[in-house]
């Protein structure tokens, strides 16, 4: 693993990591601490990152999704996320400003990265959001949600488009921001 660094983080990761989360540089340094520990070669592969999903959703099946997450994070397109992609995507999922989260998720369902969702992504990633939910949940949900098909076609029609037209990231961001309706559609948390 050519330049995985052991030891101290880069000053310049430091840096960089300090502006754009809300971190501090002692959680950064723990953070690192820990990523460290648990990935020695600096490098999560998809398998890994995988696993961690796995640990998340016990009772559904996550890798689909794991793979269009990582994908999305992966913003040097290696194939593998180093610490400083880690940490952007720990904090873009979990304390993440609405309209940063709302940028990611776009890049989430823009599964060929070319700055538009098709209907045809947007099934996509229905379909594996679908698969994160147990099967006991599945059938409590109401009746136009049911099935990947019926998500997928709910949030399209909430941005008045054609079947064949696409959507930009501004559109996407605005669309939920400005009615927030269709915001569990193209996202699952785990019921506690
Ligand atoms: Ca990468
Ligand atoms: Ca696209």
């Amino acid at each position: 693993m050519g330049n995985a660094k052991s030891g101290a983080m880069s000053k310049e990761i430091l840096e960089d990591l300090k502006m754009n989360t809300k971190y501090s540089e002692n959680e950064l340094s723990q953070w690192y601490e820990n990523f460290q520990k648990q990935c020695p070669s600096g490098r999560i592969t998809p398998e890994e990152f995988e696993k961690i999903y796995e640990r998340f959703f016990p009772d559904s099946d996550a890798s689909t999704y794991a793979k269009h997450v990582f994908r999305s994070f992966d913003a040097n397109d290696d194939g593998t996320l180093d610490f400083k992609e880690y940490i952007i995507a720990l904090h873009l999922t979990s304390t993440g400003k609405t309209e940063r989260k709302l940028e990611w998720a776009f890049s989430l369902f823009d599964v060929d990265k070319n700055g538009y969702i098709t209907k045809s992504e947007v099934a996509e990633i229905c379909q594996a959001i679908f698969k994160l939910i147990p099967k006991e949940e599945q059938e409590k949900l109401p009746a136009d949600e049911n099935t990947p098909e019926k998500r997928a076609d709910k949030l399209w029609s909430h941005f008045n488009k054609k079947d064949n037209e696409r959507l930009a990231e501004g559109e996407f961001v605005k669309g939920i921001l400005d009615n927030d309706s269709a915001l569990h559609l193209i996202q699952y948390e785990p019921q506690k």
